[in-house]
């Protein structure tokens, strides 16, 4: 990493500068490199390079971000990136310097440029990149920016060195698409000017990926990880545990991973990530201003753990491994003092390995525990989370339990997160029908499901998360989640 002080000439920082339209290529594009990721190996360069323009571009040339910015405003002329461009951060602390260097990354291995880091002592020179904390509007909270975009200099200006991550994902997003390709292309790297203020309307901003059915390495969860911060998103919620598998190593459970972690849909290998493989992926994501909420699904969906331990059972019987992909069937002996000490192993394991603030105990379908037995589990289990010093989330089924406030239901298909509203927790949106990135875009797609109906690239992008259960307001979400389930990915 090359890191000065600023030493060159200086310059105005410039004027601001236009009107949001979203793509919806571009959410086609990202929902395809999500599922395909994982399939494809040449998915790497997303999108061929396009033909730029040096000449003036039009309005629509700072249309294509998503997600949509709350403002955008164009002034009708072009900034160019030239092979002596540096990026300049102010003030030039390690954390500003380090956002920096990962734009740099970004940009340096399809434009061949230098992109000399600079830590600004003072205004930066014509042709560069300045990315700043410093004059931040706090009412853009945490995540948001103000990138200002002239012919002389592209600025983004954020409260939060975590806004400013988020405003060089509409930089890259600006330029020729082929600014993405891991090799040398012919450029010119020409950007609209103008100006875009953008914050989250929800602060939540998440994506789910189900490792339990099928499993993924690390090197697949950083790629995931990747597409989301380029999407600006700031929540991967894991799910790490399933019917089919148990993908963590807990300690003082060890059969769980070693035993229970061989299975995976349709007869796979399996495998699962050591607690040190987890913690990279907690710091790959911390360095992308995303925070991991591990789920450790419960009471139902555990066949993988009844298999890998019998005193998990009711009768003392471990079932065999499960491959297949029915939902509902199996369930933790409620009723049994062991199962809660298991619960509290796995969920002070987890918690001292995650630093966010959240543990996911799923909750979901535990189609065979009457509703009694179902609602102490659930009670039960928010103290134990508590007592580790996190909120729980659960899938909505959790609101037939007495919630705490600070506890959060996930919906996923019913009318229960009314349920927790009623109750003041909050709500986290992730409605089958328009958000399950395994649901078809249409009866030709190859991978996913098609239970909760097929999910056009437009249908995808147009619901509106507060008027999706009646009774649940905009003030009660926290914001979205994207998941995917893998039984066939
Ligand atoms: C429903 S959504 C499930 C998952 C499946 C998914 C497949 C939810 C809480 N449970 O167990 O993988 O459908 O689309």
């Amino acid at each position: 990493m090359r890191t000065s002080r600023g030493d060159r000439d200086v310059n105005g920082c410039g004027q601001l500068g236009s009107t949001g339209y979203s793509g919806a290529a571009v959410l086609v594009r990202w929902m395809a490199l999500l599922l395909c990721g994982f399939a494809v190996a040449s998915c790497r360069s997303p999108v061929p390079p396009e033909p730029a323009s040096v000449s003036p571009l039009s309005n629509s040339s700072l249309g294509n971000i998503i997600p949509q910015p709350e403002s955008v405003t164009s002034t009708n002329d072009s900034f160019v990136l030239t092979a002596g461009a540096k990026i300049c951060v102010g003030p030039g602390s390690a954390e500003l310097v380090s956002i920096g260097q990962y734009l740099a990354d970004k940009l340096r291995p399809s434009t061949g440029y230098s992109l000399q880091i600079v830590a600004a002592a003072g205004l930066p020179a014509n042709g560069s990149i300045f990315i700043t904390t410093i004059g931040g509007d706090p009412l853009l909270g945490d995540d948001g920016y103000t990138l200002t975009i002239t012919p002389d200099l592209v600025s983004v200006v954020a409260y939060q060195p975590s806004g400013l991550f988020r405003g060089i994902q509409t930089i890259r997003q600006l330029f020729p698409p082929a600014i993405e390709m891991s090799t040398v292309q012919p450029g010119p790297w020409v950007i609209a000017t103008g100006t875009i203020r953008d914050h989250p309307r929800f602060g939540w901003r998440g994506s789910m990926l189900d490792v339990a059915r099928h499993f993924f390495s690390v090197q697949d969860i950083k790629r995931y990880l990747d597409l989301m911060a380029y999407y600006k998103m700031n929540r991967f919620h894991l799910h790490l545990t399933d019917d089919q598998g148990w993908r963590i190593a807990i300690n003082s459970w060890s059969n769980l991973a070693t035993y229970g972690g061989r299975s995976a849909v349709g007869g796979g290998p399996g495998g699962y990530f050591t607690q040190a493989e987890y913690s990279e992926l907690v710091a790959y994501a911390q360095r992308l201003y995303i925070t991991v909420v591990p789920e450790i699904d419960m009471p139902g969906h555990t066949n993988a753990a009844l298999a890998s331990y019998a005193l998990l059972n009711c009768n003392g019987v471990a079932p065999p491994l499960y491959t297949g992909i029915d939902v509902g069937f199996s369930a933790l002996c409620v009723s049994n003092d062991t199962t809660y000490a298991f619960v509290a192993d796995v969920i002070r394991e987890i918690s001292s390995l995650t630093p966010g603030p959240y543990i996911h105990i799923g909750g979901d379908e535990a189609s065979t525990l009457g509703s009694t037995d179902y609602v102490r589990f659930v009670e039960r289990v928010q103290t134990i989370v508590q007592s580790a010093g996190k909120q729980m989330i659960g899938w909505e089924e959790i609101a037939q339990g007495r919630l705490l406030s600070t506890s959060i239901a996930q919906h996923w298909y019913s009318t229960l997160a009314q349920t927790a509203v009623l109750q003041g927790a909050k709500v986290i949106m992730s409605p089958a029908s328009k958000a399950y990135l395994d649901m078809k875009y249409d009866p030709s797609t190859p991978l996913g499901q098609d239970w909760a109906g097929y999910i056009a690239v437009k249908e995808a992008y147009t619901w509106d998360p507060a008027s999706q259960v009646a009774g649940v307001l905009e003030s009660d979400v926290l914001g979205l989640e994207a998941p995917l389930w893998t039984e066939t990915t």
